[in-house]
Parts: structure tokens; C-alpha cells; sequence
């Protein structure tokens, strides 16, 4: 089965994403998420200009391979848009092969190994009030998993917070906005917020948070350990992990769970934490990491040290990311939990999809491949617009982690 075409598609309904199409000699064809927030046209160049010259005449059957001519290929290797665009190729490769095996990708990966994915969803509000009656929408919908994020006192924005309560797109500005950050008004103000939740909802749900990079090791021990009475699901990218054995005195100081790594793109990345059993849940997802054939690699080490998978699945990721990832979920047998931040009703046209939600659960539908597709004369309406993430600057003006 040859390759004849490979294009890259760039639209923007609300917001940007970048997606692969490869077209074999026997009509078949699959697509792949290559979408990186706030660098899409780095990836789509590494892609038109790089990868995709070297993919035309490949045999698509030989997934392993095109990865490892891809990777060991390029010499320079493990960035982020590197990897994420190695792993439009895979997902596009994986969905092909499915088709043409004519069964749900997760069949492919080796079966079912449940049926709903556990999801969770963003609840957040500007005060702790506001974010506990998000929280209630949230349970009234169905979810058993809900992430909370609020407001911190005397700071005008922090990460999680939205002006819309549905969707969360951080990607705000041509150029990137500037926020201001104050770790020891964080510290003072999130395990209220935790407290008032369980004196309010009792147990019954899995509460979780995102400190998104901000904290150092010591104070990342300090909220684990003040947010244990209240039981969270996992506290997620308390500290940037460039320095992966940091988490070493993070861990010895708190039984709260730990989440990491949606911004790793490799093994390498995440290598230690797993071995060492210095985390509970792996974040890395297939767009950005490589996709199917070396997430495979990320779960298979993750098993051996009782760490889960709990794939990131924000807004910026596409629905193909969504449903490829489904269907990994539905297979993996370390599954932890899988995020849900829901697409626009205009992405969701452009990108049709057959995986559904209820009570709490995704479920991946059972057509042959990922159960994505991409309309790409209404994705054609949506031009690129620049967008970026915004950056952060401690209140002395120091530039610090968004
Ligand atoms: C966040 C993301 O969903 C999450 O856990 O960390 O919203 C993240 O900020 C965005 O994906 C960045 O583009
Ligand atoms: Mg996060």
C-alpha cells in the first residue's frame, strides 16, 4: 500500500490546529493531529517542508519503520515539534491501517480492555463560590472526575480561569499577554478552595488541579501536603520537570498523587520519574508525544512502576488527538483517567467524529480507524490567525513559567 499524497491542512474554527492527510494508491486514507499551540506553522513546515517529501513512495503499512526513518533520520531529535509532527504522521499510519483492517483502531492496539474512558472536565470561577457552583454544574452533568481552578485574591488573572465557563483557550493574543504571578497568594488561597468542595460534595467525585509549572519542589511539597485531608485525584504540573529528580523531595513530602508531562514529547522526558515511581500519572499524549507507536513505549514502561496514563486533552488538541486518544484508552490496561476539555461546535464540524459522551464517559465509536475525519472545504473557511500563549512575570517583573 504506497503513499501517493501527504498534504498538511491549517484552519481555524475559533481556534488554530494543524492536521495531516495521507492518501495511499488504494484510496484509503487516514489523518493525524500536528496541532502545537502557539508554534502551528512550526510543525506544519517541519511537515511540508521536511518530513513529507521523504514519506511520498513509502510502503504506509510499515508504521515502525517511516517512526524510526523519521526519528533516528533526522539527527536531531526529541523537541516538541519534531516529535509532534512525527506523531501526525503515526496517527494518520495507525488510522490508515485500521481501515484497511476494517475494524476501531483500539481493536487494532489489541481489544477492549473496558468500555467507557473516566473523564474529567474543567470547572473554574473567579472566587471560591463561583468555582464551587461550577463544580455542582459539573456533577449535575454527570462527571465523576472534575478539575477545579479558581481565582487567586489580589492577582487579576491565574491559569485555568476563563471568562467562558464551557471552553478554555489560553492561546488569547497576536502577540503573547503578560500575567502576573504570586506563588504565596496561590499557596494561601487553593486548599480553602478544596475544603469548602468536600465540605460542600462530600467524596463521592475525584477532585483534581493544575498548578501548571509554578511551584518549586519544597513549595509544591507544601500543597500536597496541606491539600491531603481533601483526597485530590492528582495535583498536576506542581513543578517544571526539566529536572526530573526534583521530584525526588516533591514526593517524599506528601501522599497527595502527582500528574505530569503534558509537555514532554519523548520517553526521555519522563524516563526517571517513571522508574523512580516519583509520579502516579503520565500526561504525555500521543499529538505531542510521538504519537500511538511511542506512547505504546511511554505506557509499557509506566506499568512496570504502577504509574497510569492520565492523557492531556485540553481545547488545543484536536478532536483527532481526541479520538486516536480514545481508542488508546479503550486498549491501554494502565488507563487512569482521560481530560475533556470540549471543542466548539464550529471545530466539531470541521472535524466530524463518532466518539460520544455520557454520564461521566467518552466512549470511542466502532468505526474502522480513529473515528475522525477532517471537511476540508469548511475547514478552508477558517484562515490561520496568529494566536500565542500568554507568558508570566512574578510582581517584581521577573519573567517566570506561564
Ligand atoms: C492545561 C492546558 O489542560 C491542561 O491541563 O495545562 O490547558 C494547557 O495550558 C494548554 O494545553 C496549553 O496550550
Ligand atoms: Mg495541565
Amino acid at each position: 500500500m504506497k503513499i501517493i499524497d501527504a498534504k498538511v491542512i491549517i484552519t481555524c474554527p475559533d481556534r488554530n490546529f494543524v492536521t495531516v492527510k495521507i492518501t495511499t494508491d488504494q484510496g484509503l486514507y487516514g489523518i493525524g493531529d500536528a496541532t502545537l499551540n502557539g508554534r502551528e506553522l512550526a510543525v506544519a513546515s517541519y511537515l511540508q517542508d521536511h518530513l513529507i517529501p521523504c514519506l511520498i513512495g513509502r510502503d504506509a503499512s510499515r508504521i515502525e519503520d517511516i517512526w524510526q526513518f523519521f526519528y533516528r533520520g533526522a539527527y536531531w531529535r526529541r523537541g516538541p515539534v519534531g516529535m509532534t509532527a512525527i506523531a501526525a504522521i503515526d496517527v494518520a499510519l495507525w488510522d490508515i491501517k485500521a481501515k484497511a483492517a476494517n475494524m476501531p483502531l483500539y481493536q487494532l492496539l489489541g481489544g477492549r480492555s473496558r468500555d467507557g474512558i473516566m473523564v474529567y472536565g474543567h470547572a473554574n470561577g473567579s472566587t471560591i463560590a463561583e468555582t464551587v457552583a461550577e463544580v455542582g454544574r459539573y456533577i449535575e452533568m454527570g462527571y465523576k472526575a472534575i478539575r477545579a481552578q479558581t481565582g487567586v485574591p489580589g492577582l487579576a488573572s491565574t491559569y485555568g480561569v476563563s471568562k467562558d465557563k464551557m471552553y478554555y483557550e489560553p492561546a488569547d493574543n497576536d502577540l503573547p499577554s503578560e500575567n502576573v504571578w504570586s506563588t504565596s497568594k496561590y499557596l494561601n488561597s487553593v486548599p480553602e478552595l478544596f475544603k469548602v468542595l468536600r465540605e460542600t460534595y462530600g467524596y463521592d467525585h475525584h477532585l483534581l488541579h493544575d498548578t501548571h509549572h509554578r511551584l518549586t519542589p519544597i513549595e509544591a511539597a507544601q500543597l500536597g501536603k496541606s491539600l491531603e485531608p481533601y483526597k485530590l485525584f492528582w495535583l498536576e504540573d506542581a513543578v517544571p520537570a526539566e529536572l526530573q529528580e526534583g521530584f525526588r523531595l516533591f514526593r517524599h513530602h506528601t501522599t497527595t498523587p502527582i500528574a505530569v508531562g503534558e509537555v514532554f514529547a519523548s520517553i526521555h522526558d519522563c524516563q526517571q520519574l517513571i522508574s523512580e515511581q516519583l509520579i502516579d500519572y503520565i500526561r504525555t499524549t500521543i499529538v505531542h508525544g510521538g504519537g500511538i507507536t511511542h506512547l505504546r513505549r511511554i505506557a509499557h514502561l509506566a506499568e512496570l512502576y504502577h504509574v497510569r496514563t492520565g492523557f492531556h486533552g485540553a481545547t488545543d488538541l484536536s478532536p483527532v488527538t481526541m479520538g486516536a486518544a480514545l481508542h488508546f484508552d479503550t486498549w491501554v490496561p494502565n488507563f487512569g483517567i482521560q481530560e475533556y476539555m470540549r471543542h466548539t461546535d464550529a471545530t466539531d464540524e470541521v472535524f466530524p467524529h463518532d466518539y460520544h459522551f455520557a454520564n461521566g464517559y467518552l466512549y470511542a465509536g466502532e468505526k474502522p480507524g480513529h473515528g475522525v475525519d477532517i471537511d476540508e472545504k469548511l475547514a478552508a473557511k477558517y484562515p490561520y490567525k496568529r494566536a500565542y500563549l500568554p507568558v508570566n512575570r512574578l510582581e517584581d517583573g521577573t519573567m517566570f513559567n506561564w
